[in-house]
């Protein structure tokens, strides 16, 4: 009898558990409810419409304007408050002067334009979606108001194809941060949907480097001429790795001197870990997800794993001149469809 007893309390714990902690989600048009899209196990890799193994498009988006992205985005002032206008668009864009993917854009390019403001500025952000499907865009590592994080069904409706949103709030803190999609986000972002967000420290508490790049790391699958969402899921591994939208040798050389302080703002951005490894120099890890640290902890190393959604600024000077990569340690991630080499490679340039 006490046996039963227990056996009933136990359920009726269970119970009441069950029923103070499931609330249901609002029914937003354009998303699904997250629970009735959970595949079951087993059911995962059989099901073709899964919304991660769509192809990016048709083919027949218009080809890029613009060949660089992450470039500095211009404001208008209005009544103190540094307004910024972005739109989401598919593009045709170059990761290789021969390989085109189809990409989720912001305003045309991967990645997106950078948001470059001051800690505690006011900052409006535009957002225009020209897809043709829904998105969001959240401001990962910043504290904005919940309202204002752009999680579709949570903080926020999704912002259906056509409409726009308007995003504000302080910048805060001081680093090195991202906008990406949150909007079904394991396609979204893998298919460019991310930009680099830096917010200068107001007062700056060192020296400024000579050099400051900021470097997204992310990955694409082309298959049979189509561009699909790259993931850590089996028959969607990336078989292209690009550094700020461009895959080795297009990712551009940094032209540097003997004796200048470089930071790099490395940010992995895809669905995969990069230990990146620079040649020649040990670095110093001086920002980690944005916030400084202090400089009697700061790391020296020369081989940096990145994972998903975090970001490290690193800071080295070059004694010696000559032409030294900077690479990806897993080795295949330094092919292009497994011609070696390519993907998450560049070259720094040091000069006399
Ligand atoms: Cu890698």
């Amino acid at each position: 009898m006490p046996r039963i007893s227990a056996f009933v309390l136990y359920m009726l714990g269970i119970f009441l558990v069950s029923a103070c902690t499931i609330t249901s989600f609002p029914s937003t048009p354009g998303m699904q409810n997250p629970r009735s899209s959970t595949a079951t196990p087993g059911e995962m890799t059989l099901r073709g419409d899964s919304h991660g193994m769509r192809p990016i498009g048709d083919n027949t988006a218009p080809l890029a304007v613009q060949a660089i992205g992450g470039q500095p985005l211009s404001y208008r002032l209005e009544n103190g408050v540094k307004v910024f206008e972005l739109t989401a668009q598919t593009v045709r864009w170059p990761i290789l002067e021969e390989v085109l993917v189809t990409a989720m854009t912001y305003n045309g390019t991967v990645p997106g334009p950078m948001i470059k403001v001051t800690e505690g500025d006011q900052v409006k952000v535009v957002f225009t979606n020209q897809l043709e499907e829904p998105t969001t865009i959240h401001w990962h590592g910043i504290e904005v108001p919940n309202a204002m994080d752009g999680v579709p069904g949570i903080t926020q409706a999704p912002i259906l194809p056509g409409e726009t949103f308007t995003y504000e709030f302080v910048a805060k803190p001081a680093g090195t941060f991202i906008y990406h999609s949150h909007y079904e986000s394991d396609r979204q972002v893998s298919a460019g949907l991310y930009g680099p967000f830096i917010i200068e420290p107001r007062s700056p508490q060192h020296s400024q480097p000579d050099v400051d790049v900021t470097l997204m790391l992310s990955e694409w699958l082309i298959r049979g001429g189509e561009t699909y969402p790259a993931m850590p899921m089996s028959g969607m591994e990336p078989n292209y790795f690009t550094i700020n939208g461009k895959a080795y040798p297009d990712t551009g050389t940094l032209h540097v001197k003997v004796g200048q302080t470089i930071r790099l703002r490395l940010i992995g951005i895809g669905q995969f870990i990069h230990p990146m490894h620079l040649h020649g120099f040990p670095f110093k890890v001086t920002a980690i997800d944005g916030h400084p640290v202090p400089e009697s902890a700061q790391q020296i190393m020369d081989t940096l794993s990145v994972a998903p959604g975090q970001r490290f600024d690193i800071e080295f000077t070059p004694t010696e001149p000559g032409r030294w990569m900077f690479h990806c340690h897993i080795l295949h991630h330094t092919t292009n469809n497994n011609a070696d080499p390519g993907g998450l490679m560049m070259i720094i340039d040091v000069t006399p």
